[in-house]
């Protein structure tokens, strides 16, 4: 008999979330704020549009305001510049959203760091950042929220147990391992660099997967009845969205697995509308 990992959805989870928020989100309506995110979306970048288009959707479910800024591919990072200050500067925004990745002609962090700290819905800014690393009060970076807010929801435990990151970007592994962290877990972070990868991912109790390669961990990676948490959206030549994790062998072999789509992706929309309702009732005092 073979047995099967607890798939773990981020598309119900995401659903009980959203129902707490759209609650949360009445009540700041009801004291005259309609909490705001604006999204700004510069070139046609496909993938991008869909991104763009999913968040300003869910904003208006949850009875949010939402705006999408489209620039054109020519805009220059001057003008970029101006439009955050605009948004910065805007009292019915309160979250504010650069859809990454920019033009190879924009400086990415020049304009990233330009979003007033307390409109930073992404938390990408160094002072959030910063707030995040020292354990102080800030917007977590909304995919690594979203992976955290998973394994709670999930009641998995992470004291004590030996997580395994793998990737290394500012946007995701970095900042989990942090939180990770934060939770007590003994954290290591592989990369593209890591020697022999499996025989660090074989230790992992909870193994996230940030590579941004299609189907790259399998079961033999995995040490039986480990929580894997794949981040990774690729899509194949057929055209079918997948994960970073080979989802069917690691099925047989872990204890808990996100599919891809429905894992981590919804959790990460989920978030964002989270950190711009807590923008605005901090922007507004609001408890
Ligand atoms: C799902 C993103 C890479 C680079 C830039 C739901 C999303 C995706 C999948 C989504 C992502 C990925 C977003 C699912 C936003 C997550 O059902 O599985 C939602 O919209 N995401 C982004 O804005 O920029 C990215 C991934």
């Amino acid at each position: 008999m073979t047995t099967s990992a607890q798939v773990i959805s981020g598309k119900v989870i995401s659903e009980a979330v959203k129902a707490e928020l759209r609650d949360e989100i009445a009540q700041v309506i009801a004291q005259g704020i309609t909490p705001g995110l604006a999204v700004v979306i510069v070139g046609e970048n496909p993938a991008s549009q869909v991104y763009v288009r999913n968040k300003a959707k869910t904003c208006l479910q949850l009875g949010m305001h939402s705006e999408i800024h489209e620039l054109p591919e020519s805009t220059s990072q001057e003008e970029l510049l101006a439009k955050v200050t605009a948004l910065n500067n805007d009292a019915n925004i309160h979250g504010i959203l650069i859809q990454l990745p920019l033009p190879k002609h924009i400086n990415e962090s020049l304009v990233l760091d330009a979003i007033s700290p307390d409109k930073d819905v992404d938390g990408f800014h160094p002072m959030q950042v910063g707030n995040m690393v020292i354990g102080n009060r800030s917007y977590l970076p909304c995919t690594p929220a979203g992976v955290m807010e998973m394994l709670k929801r999930s009641n998995i435990t992470i004291a004590g147990k030996h997580a395994v990151v793998v990737g290394r970007s500012n946007i995701v592994g970095k900042p989990v391992a942090m939180l990770l962290l934060r939770e007590h877990a003994t954290v290591t972070i592989c990369h593209s660099k890591t020697p022999d990868l499996g025989a660090i991912t074989r230790q992992a109790d909870i193994l996230v997967v940030a590579i941004g390669r299609a189907e790259a961990i399998n079961a033999e990676h995995i040490k039986p009845g480990a929580i894997v948490i794949d981040v990774g959206i690729n899509r194949t030549e057929d055209g079918r969205l997948v994960g970073d994790v080979d989802y069917q062998s690691v099925l047989e072999v872990a204890g808990g697995i996100t599919p891809v789509p429905g894992g981590v992706g919804p959790m990460t929309i989920t978030m964002l509308m989270k950190n711009t309702l807590d923008a605005a009732r901090t922007i507004h005092q609001l408890s």
